[in-house]
């Protein structure tokens, strides 16, 4: 039987200040994505995207300083819902930003079913702050603390329960550009980190086999999610936030490469796609690419 992907998009840029992350599904759809999954025989449905605020009708004015509050909530109770749907069918979801606030609504509508979920965080950022620690209030800097539990009742209780996920479930990579309030968080709760540093250290064969090993042993289920900004932005420039030094075109495809001999990524989302800042439709373009390895693309 043909195993079976539905695509989800999320047209959320509510988690940020800059404005085009909403059209990342549509670039990512323009860059073929269907085609290219209908190339490697999988079966292949289109979702559609997840009903989000236009940001002129969101309550911009909600009682905290948390920025959109109240629509990134509901954008993300709406996509839990449908990621949950899809993973009941027995469909490999496949979840297209939108900023990365939309990772909380995927990690709930996963959460539910795994007994034991693991990350791979593919970014140049931890998304590890809370309103105390955040330096901008946006809610995209956030996603893997709310989804351990920590931050705001409104983010963390998505889905209706809490946590979606286990530190030592974790594995972040990529990270070059760490506020104070995270790095605190990731020793304090021992979450496995490969900086640049050690993928530069260590090379990135290295670094995912390792990864691999340390989450086989402790996760039924892993979901990969790929912050576009974790590569370099010389090979993805339409990021909102991006910080030189990332991981190269080639090193992430062998990640992907990787992850899909080893069987064991169950679902996966690639956010903050932002065309109107690219070059062209590149950062879609690489998106594109990125999937087609990790869904078992080779080069021969
Ligand atoms: B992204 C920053 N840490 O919290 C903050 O792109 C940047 O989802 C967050 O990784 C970047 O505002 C969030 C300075
Ligand atoms: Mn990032
Ligand atoms: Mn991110
Ligand atoms: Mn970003």
């Amino acid at each position: 039987m043909k195993q079976k992907i539905s695509i989800i998009g999320v047209p959320m840029d509510l988690g940020q200040m800059r404005r085009g992350v909403d059209m990342g599904p549509s670039a990512v759809r323009y860059a073929d994505l269907n085609e290219r999954l209908k190339n490697l025989n999988y079966d292949v449905t289109d979702e559609g995207d997840i009903k989000t605020e236009i940001k002129e009708r969101a309550d911009l004015h909600a009682h905290t300083s948390l920025k959109n509050l109240e629509a990134v909530v509901k954008g993300n109770e709406r996509l839990s819902t449908k990621v949950r749907e899809v993973v009941e069918k027995g469909n490999f979801p496949l979840v297209i930003g939108g900023d990365h606030s939309i990772a909380i609504g995927t990690l709930a509508g996963l959460g539910k079913r795994a007994n034991n979920l693991g990350v791979i965080w593919y970014d140049a950022h931890g998304d590890l702050n809370t309103l105390e620690t955040s330096p901008s209030g946006n809610i995209h800097g956030m996603p893997l603390a709310v989804s351990l539990g920590i931050g705001h009742e409104k983010l963390t209780n998505i889905g209706g329960y809490m946590p979606k996920l286990k530190p030592e479930n974790v594995v972040i990579i990529g990270a070059r550009s760490l506020d104070d309030g995270e790095k605190e968080l990731i020793r304090n709760k021992g979450i496995k980190v490969y900086t640049m540093h050690e993928i530069d250290r260590l090379g990135m064969t290295k670094v995912m086999e390792e990864t691999i090993s340390y989450l086989k042993k402790r996760t039924d289920q892993v979901h990969l999610s790929l912050d576009l900004d974790g590569l370099d932005p010389r090979e993805a420039p339409g990021v909102g936030t991006p910080v030189v030094g990332g991981i190269s075109y080639r090193e992430s495809h062998l990640a992907m490469e990787m992850l899909a001999e080893a069987e064991f990524i169950t679902s996966a989302e690639f956010v903050e796609i932002n065309p109107i800042l690219d070059d062209s439709n590149k950062t879609a373009e690489v998106a594109v690419a990125l999937i087609g390895s990790l869904l078992g693309e080779k080069l021969l």
